[in-house]
C-alpha cells in the first residue's frame, strides 16, 4: 500500500457534471479530478484515493494500489460488487440517507397512479374516448414493502397515510417501525399472499436476483399491482409479463431495469398497464446537492481520521 496523503485528491467516475463543480466549491483545498472514460480509468486507477462514482469499470481493481474509499452516488453498490479483486482496506459507502421524501414520494406517486388507471385514461385521452374508468377506494387495502431499510420505512409512512396496512419482508425479519409486521424473506410467501399493492425496494445481491418470480406474483390478489424502484433483475420480467397477462396483477409501476436504458425493442415498453420511467425515483432537484454533502462529509471524515458513514457490509451487500 502507498502512503496515504493527508488530503486526499478525488477522483470522479464519469464526469458527473454539476457535482463536480459544487465538490470543488464545498471542500476547499482538495483537488477533484475528473476521470472521463473508461481509457483514462484504467490509466490512472492507480494513484486514485478517493473514487465517487455510480457504476465504475470492473476487473481493475488489482491495480488500484492507493484506494482507500470508494463514494457511491447512490443506495446501491451491485455495480461493485462483488469485487473478489478489491482490497479488503478499501470501503464502500453508499449514499443511504438522501432518497427521502423524494423516493417515498414517488413510490405513492405510482401507487396511486395505478389504483387510479392512470395508464389506460392517458391510453383514452390519446384516442379522444370519453370512457369511465372506476376503482375502488384504496384506503383498506394492504401493501407489501420488500425491503424495510430507511427508504422502505419511509415508503410505508406515505402509504398508511392513505389507509393502506403495510407489511415488511426483510433479511432479519425484526419488527420495524412504521410496518403492521416483517417476515423474514423465506416467509415471504405469507405475506404476499392476497397482497393488493408490492413495492419493491431489496438491494440487488447474489440472493436477491430473481427473488419475485413467477411463484410470487401468482398469490397476489385478483387486481393487484407491483412497483418496482429497486435494480433490474430482482423482478423477473417473464414472469411478471405472465402474471399481467394471465395471473392476478393488473399494473405494474417499473423504474429498473436490466439492462439500462431499456432497448427500444423490449416488449415491456409496449405492454398494456405498465407505467415505465427511466430510473429516476430518487432523483429530485436537491439529489445532487445532498449527494455532494455526502462525498464532502466522508472526504472530511477520512482526512481527520474519523469513523466513515454509509460504509458497506461487502458481505451483505449493503
Ligand atoms: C440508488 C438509485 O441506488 O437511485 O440510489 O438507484
Amino acid at each position: 500500500m502507498t502512503t496515504p496523503s493527508a488530503v486526499p485528491v478525488v477522483h470522479a467516475y464519469p464526469d458527473l457534471g454539476p457535482m463536480v463543480v459544487s465538490a470543488r466549491e464545498r471542500l476547499p483545498g482538495t483537488e477533484i479530478v475528473v476521470i472521463p472514460d473508461e481509457a483514462a480509468f484504467a490509466e490512472v486507477i492507480g494513484d486514485v484515493e478517493v473514487l465517487f462514482t455510480f457504476r465504475p469499470p470492473t476487473g481493475q481493481w488489482a491495480a488500484a494500489d492507493a484506494l482507500r474509499l470508494i463514494q457511491m452516488t447512490g443506495a446501491g453498490v451491485d455495480s461493485v460488487l462483488p469485487a473478489p479483486d478489491l482490497a479488503e482496506h478499501v470501503t464502500i459507502c453508499n449514499a443511504v440517507g438522501i432518497h427521502l421524501p423524494e423516493m417515498a414520494e414517488f413510490v405513492l406517486g405510482m401507487v396511486l397512479s395505478l389504483h387510479l388507471g392512470v395508464p389506460k385514461l392517458v391510453d383514452q385521452q390519446r384516442a379522444h374516448d370519453w370512457s369511465w374508468v372506476l376503482h375502488p377506494a384504496l384506503a383498506g387495502r394492504r401493501a407489501v414493502i420488500l425491503g424495510t431499510g430507511k427508504i422502505g420505512a419511509g415508503c410505508a409512512e406515505l402509504l398508511r397515510a392513505v389507509g393502506l396496512r403495510v407489511d415488511g419482508v426483510s433479511r432479519s425479519g425484526s419488527p420495524t417501525e412504521g410496518f403492521d409486521r416483517v417476515v423474514t424473506v423465506d416467509r415471504r410467501m405469507e405475506v404476499l399472499e392476497d397482497a393488493d399493492i408490492v413495492v419493491v425496494l431489496v438491494p440487488l445481491t447474489p440472493d436477491t436476483v430473481g427473488l419475485v418470480g413467477r411463484d410470487e406474483l401468482a398469490v397476489l390478489a385478483s387486481g393487484s399491482q407491483l412497483v418496482d424502484v429497486s435494480r433490474g433483475g430482482i423482478v423477473d420480467h417473464d414472469a411478471l409479463r405472465w402474471a399481467l397477462r394471465e395471473g392476478p396483477l393488473a399494473a405494474a409501476a417499473l423504474d429498473v431495469f436490466d439492462p439500462e436504458p431499456l432497448p427500444a425493442h423490449d416488449p415491456m415498453w409496449d405492454e398494456p398497464n405498465v407505467l415505465i420511467t427511466p430510473h429516476i425515483a430518487a432523483l429530485s432537484s436537491d439529489y445532487f446537492d445532498r449527494l455532494v454533502g455526502v462525498l464532502v462529509d466522508n472526504v472530511e471524515r477520512l482526512r481527520d481520521g474519523r469513523p466513515l458513514i454509509n460504509v458497506i457490509d461487502r458481505g451483505r451487500g449493503y
